[in-house]
């Protein structure tokens, strides 16, 4: 963020380590992803096994991680990379998100030694990409009610069903797919090159257009006993994996929210309305105040919860009252900002919209708002709601 937005002195807080990880982010979202993306956002289109491998060559894939060609970096350095990539476009951070804190992490957490060599290295390297199957048509806040199934077949699985609404799923090398089984809910690391798998693309995105979103279906996909997950038993599995993408998310959204904030200053300070610029006006300034201060409060909040995982002591509802928060605040920032830029706003020609329209996505995947406010209303009422 410029000197002059941060504050706080956020900086102040991060070590020398981290602010290099950011700077190489930055670069990174500023010379290749920014200059394209409002054509790729346009054309619904990305290339994403380039970026999979500059991402990887950078080691921002699975950077959290530790072993396999994973740079074994420590969470705000990650939360930092999600922020300057967000910046450039939240379905950029997907694909790290993804790639990254669901499909490696699950194999990193859950897999056999014989899933982690084969996968992790290639995956890391961006020269395999992974996708993550939890969602199904008609089970997405309650994954607890998934139809998918895994049957034995002999030593080794049969899965049917279908997943929807998910990232990378066509460009996908691996998927991880959670299926109910005999012994509940168990994943499976499926090539997407078996028999009777397939993912659709989705089509007609109005949001997250430069990204990758399908449906994964499996019919009478076999696969051997190696492909399940031994380490992952019933919905704790991929739900571990869920809080690992959602504290990305926290810094990611903020990312998005300063380049709206960033965008609208400049903007505001070049445009002459009733023979002023728009930024010498009290109103512009209560705007811009306002959300100077959101944006301060959502990255302290995120350095914060990203101290507590160092320490191991990171729960499931203080990851939710991040999602919560810095979501909520990215998206009210990015439509204020669109009403100081009026019709400028809705032109492609200026990230706002863009950015706007991608965080209605960020609001409902890994977990809707109102899936949060439950996980945190649970923990200050010790009763769940949900059903
Ligand atoms: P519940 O009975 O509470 O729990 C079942 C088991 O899971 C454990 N658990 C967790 N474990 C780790 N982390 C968490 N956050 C956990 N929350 C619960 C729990 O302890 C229990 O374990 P055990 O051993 O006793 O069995 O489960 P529930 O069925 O009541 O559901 C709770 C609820 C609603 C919070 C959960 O289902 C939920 O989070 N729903 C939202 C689903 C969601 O977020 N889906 C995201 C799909 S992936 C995605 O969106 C990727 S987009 C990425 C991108 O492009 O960037
Ligand atoms: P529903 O669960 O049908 O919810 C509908 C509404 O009901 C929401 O407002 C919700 O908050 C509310 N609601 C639900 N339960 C309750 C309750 N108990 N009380 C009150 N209100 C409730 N999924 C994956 O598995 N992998 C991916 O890679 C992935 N990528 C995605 C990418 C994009 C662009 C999008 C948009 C989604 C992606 N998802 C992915 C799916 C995402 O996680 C789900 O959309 C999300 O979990 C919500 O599920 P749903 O859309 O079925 O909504």
């Amino acid at each position: 963020m410029s000197a002059s937005l941060d504050l706080v002195d956020v900086d102040s807080l991060l070590s020398s380590e981290e602010v290099d990880v950011r700077g190489a982010a930055r670069r990174f979202a500023d010379e290749r992803l920014r200059p394209s993306l409002p054509e790729w956002f346009e054309a619904g289109a990305i290339p994403a096994r380039e970026l999979a491998k500059e991402l990887g060559a950078l080691g921002f894939l699975g950077m959290h991680l530790t072993g396999y060609g994973c740079a074994g970096l420590g969470p705000v350095a990650y939360g930092l990379a999600c922020l300057e990539i967000e910046a450039a476009d939240s379905g950029m951070r997907s694909l790290v998100s993804v790639q990254g804190s669901l499909a490696m992490y699950a194999i990193w957490k859950y897999g056999s030694e014989e899933q982690k060599a084969e996968w992790l290295p290639r995956m890391a390297a961006g020269e395999a990409i992974g996708c993550f199957g939890l969602t199904e048509p008609d089970f997405g806040s309650n994954p607890a009610g998934m139809r998918t199934n895994g049957r034995r077949d002999g030593d080794g699985w049969i899965l049917n069903g279908s997943k929807m609404w998910i990232t990378n799923g066509s460009i996908a090398d691996v998927a991880v797919v959670w299926a109910r089984t005999d012994d509940g809910v168990r994943g499976f690391v499926v090539p997407t090159s078996t028999p009777g798998f397939s993912a659709p693309e989705i089509k007609q995105k109005m949001s997250l257009r430069a990204s990758v979103t399908s449906e994964l279906v499996l019919d009478d996909v076999r696969l051997p006993a190696s492909a399940m997950l031994p380490e992952a038993r019933g919905l704790s599995g991929p739900l571990g994996c869920l809080n690992e993408a959602r504290f990305g998310i926290i810094f990611g959204a903020m990312g998005a929210a300063r380049d709206c904030l960033e965008t609208a200053i400049a903007y505001a300070g070049e445009r002459i309305v009733f023979d002023k610029p728009l930024t010498a006006y009290q109103l512009t300034q209560a705007k811009l105040a306002d959300m100077a201060v959101e944006l301060n409060k959502g990255i302290l909040l995120a350095v914060h919860l990203g101290r507590l995982k160092e320490k191991g002591a990171l729960r499931p509802e203080q990851v939710s009252v991040g999602k919560l928060n810095n979501v909520r605040e990215a998206i009210a920032i990015a439509r204020e900002c669109r009403t100081i830029l009026a019709a400028n706003g809705i032109s492609g020609e200026y990230p706002i919209m863009r950015h706007a329209n991608n965080l209605e996505s960020v609001l409902t995947y890994e977990g809707t708002s109102e899936v949060h406010q439950l996980v945190i209303g649970q923990a200050l009422t010790g009763q769940s709601a949900f059903r």
